[in-house]
Parts: C-alpha cells; structure tokens; sequence
C-alpha cells in the first residue's frame, strides 16, 4: 500500500464501523471459535455427494450502508447466501448438484473444469430454441419452481467455479456463483495429489472474487433494462464482502446472507511445531484481471483452474508470487506460509531505530491493528486517544486488490477486495 494512500484512509469517518467489527473478528479467539464465529473454509460436503441448491434472489450489504439486490445459489435447507455454498468433495466421487429455481426466469449451473457433467442423465449441453438461438449453456431449471438434476465424477484435485449457463453476463453479475472444492483422496490436507501441496489442516481459505455494478442490480430488482454499455463495477468483494466486513467471522450475525469472512490466521513457520503453510484458494467470478496480493509474504502457485503445476514427469513447476494475477474465470490455489526472517528480539535482536509513536497500520480513525511492537507476542502502551484492537502482539498484514479502484467501496478507500492476514506469536495468542 502507498504511504499517502495509507495517510489518505486515516481521514475516512467510518471509524465507528470498523471498530465494532474489527473487534467482532478479534473476540474470535482460537479457544473462543465455535462454528457461528469461525474463519476460513466453511464447507458444505454429503456423504452421498448429493448437494441440493436452490436459486433465489436477496439482499446483502455493502459497508457504506447500501443493501443490494442479488440473485445466488443457497443450500436448499438454508436459503439464500452470497456467494453459493462452498461445495467440498473428494477427486473420483460422484457429485449429484440438484438444482432447484425460484428465480423469475431460467437458470442453469455449469462446473468449468469438470468433464461428463449430465444433466437429467443426458449429455450437458446447449441448448437451442426454436430459431437456432443459443438459450442456456446447459439445460437449465424453469422459472416457477422448475429444477434440473447435474451429475459429474469429481476431477483433478484443486478449486474450480460453478456458476449460471444461462444469461451469462447479466445471471453471472446478479451473484449467481460459488466455489467447488475438489479434495485428493485420501489426502484432505493436500491441496493436490502431491505430497509438496500438503498444508495445515485447518488452514484451508477460499477467496472468491467479484465485482458488483449495482445499477444492473437496481434494474433487475425494477424489473427495467440493463445498459451493458454503462457496465461500471462500483464495489468489489471477497467471498461476497467488501472490506472492513471481510475481516468479520464466518456466520456473523450482522451480515446475515453473507456468511464467509476472509481473514488468514497462521502462526510463523517452524520445522518442529508448524511445518506447512495455509492453503488459499482464489477464484475469479468477475470480469477483469484481479491483482491481489497480501503484504509481507509471496505465496506460492500450485494449482492453476483445479490443475497441479507440474511437468509430465511430476516436475515441480510451482512458483512464488508477489501479485497474483487472477484471471476472470480462473483458480489459482497457493500455499502461504510466514516466516520471521530476521528474528527480532527486543532483548537479542532489538531493531536498530527508535519507533515513532504509532508506526502505523491504523487504516482509520483512531483503530489500530498495531501492537506498538516490533516484536512479534509483545505490545507496547499506546497514547490513551488510540484504540488498539491488538490482543497479544500478534501481527497484521493487509491483502487487497493492487488495481487500487477494486479496493474501494463505491469509490471510497479503503474498502473493497481487501481484508488481513494475522500472524499470532508462535506459542499462540497470550492476552496480555
Ligand atoms: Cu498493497
């Protein structure tokens, strides 16, 4: 992030709203977590693989107050949710998606990367109306209750999206995607058949990227029509929010069809205690190139759109990466893990300048992230006029979108595709 875009965030007035959620996040505790308050990959799975999803239309909100109409898959016993649910299955198994429409018009779900999909027990296909005209890139479910039943043999292990066939540029814009999380057999804490992908068990992520114009959304909502040429995204979203309220838990209760937050919580690399790194996987259901990156570590590629990167002899073609270039369309999952480099220790290894009074990672307002520390585990007192969200030391780096207009909320940085990656101290999160 550049300094004066940093000075420029302090001035925002939203600081009331990010405090409270801010501390929402940080209430979660490792030993407080309960499913309602949880982070990272919430998945749905079935032991028979069958999934029923049901097409529906909703609301969520935005965090500078604006609540947006959108159309999404929910889980057919849950409801409407942006973005769909985040469907795990395991690589060879069966997977039955029964589609279910309570939209106004029809609507369909392709699986990109994923072959013989069925529909009916018919070949997926096309389909043509009278005229030859293309209507749907798949047999879709009729408006009014109508539903179509999907069936495909999980492929290659790594991430993938389903989203609408049908009315592609509009239904796809209105929310109607989700992400499809394909698991090595055998081998849940891989991200790939290779023992190289293997990752912490419980740090597991998606980051399911998009963009919304909410003009579309108000005229669909009006039942008007859509200027494609006036198309302008005005909020960008992380699992179907924009920051600060991708750094609330998953399941909170203020965002209530929001349900994934998107907060990385690691603890430093170590051969003995923390050998693997966290597992992330980005999707892009937008329509331009994502350049998302988190700050004080490069990830490292390992599947490309539910590939593996490697050679025909399994060479390890895996690479480290700065920015992230997500594609429209496109998976990329990579491992992360963060590393304390330079061992800094008040004592032993104390950091050679004297630190101004808040070096600061305050975004806005008075909140901080910042420990007043530049030691990992160590806090420091703050001037009484600033509120510290800090709990033990632990450490904060932002990740967002480089093309600066996607981490914005209707223009207003900071916000957007955005959120934080917390690094705790090693022996975990000691209140102090
Ligand atoms: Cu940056």
């Amino acid at each position: 992030m550049h300094p004066a875009l940093r000075a420029r965030a302090r001035s925002l007035t939203a600081a009331g709203a990010i405090g409270a959620l801010v501390s929402g996040v940080l209430l979660t505790t490792p030993h407080a977590a309960s499913a309602a308050m949880s982070e990272g990959l919430a998945c749905d799975t079935s032991s028979s693989g069958t999934f029923s999803l049901t097409a529906s239309d909703g609301y969520v909100s935005t965090p500078d107050g604006n609540s947006i109409y959108m159309w999404s898959y929910g889980a057919s016993s849950r409801g409407f949710q942006l973005p769909g649910p985040t469907l795990c299955v395991e690589s060879g198994r069966t997977v039955t998606v029964v589609l279910h429409n309570s939209l106004p018009e029809s609507t369909s779900i392709v699986f990109p990367g994923q072959r013989g999909v069925r529909a009916n027990g018919a070949p997926a296909q096309p389909q043509f109306d009278d005229g030859g005209s293309l209507t749907s890139l798949v047999q879709a479910a009729a408006p009014g209750d109508g539903s179509v039943t999907y069936t495909f043999t999980a492929g290659s292990p790594g991430t993938y999206l389903y989203e609408s066939g049908t009315d592609v540029s509009k239904q796809v814009q209105m929310g109607m995607y989700g992400a499809l999380v394909v698991r090595p057999a055998g081998h849940p804490d891989q991200v790939n058949d290779r023992a190289d992908s293997r990752f912490t068990a419980d740090k597991d992520y998606v980051f399911l990227l998009s963009e919304v114009d909410p003009d579309v959304h108000l005229a669909v909502e009006r039942n008007q029509p859509i200027d494609d040429s006036a198309y302008t995204a005005r909020y960008f979203m992380i699992n179907g929010r924009s920051m600060p309220d991708t750094l609330a838990p998953n399941g909170a209760s203020w965002l209530p069809n929001q349900p994934y937050g998107a907060v990385v919580h690691i603890k430093p690399y170590d051969a003995a205690t923390n050998p693997y790194p966290a597992a992330i996987r980005y999707l892009n259901a937008g329509t331009v190139n994502y350049p998302f990156h988190p700050h004080g570590s490069d990830e490292r590629v390992v599947d490309r759109d539910g590939h593996a990167l490697e050679g025909p002899n399994h060479e390890d073609l895996s690479f480290q990466k700065y920015d992230l270039d997500v594609g429209p369309g496109q998976t990329l999952d990579v491992l992360m893990d963060w590393r304390d480099v330079e061992h800094w220790n008040a004592l032993t290894n104390p950091v050679p300048t004297k630190l101004p009074a808040i070096t600061d990672q305050d975004l806005v307002g008075t909140d901080t992230w910042f420990s007043e520390s530049p030691y990992l585990g160590t806090k420091n007192a703050l001037p009484t006029s600033i509120t510290s969200n800090n709990q033990c030391g632990e450490y904060y780096h932002i990740a967002h979108s480089h093309a600066l207009e996607q981490a914005t909320n209707y223009g207003a940085t900071f916000g957007g595709m955005m959120t934080v990656f917390r690094i705790d101290p090693p022996n975990g999160c000691q209140a102090q």
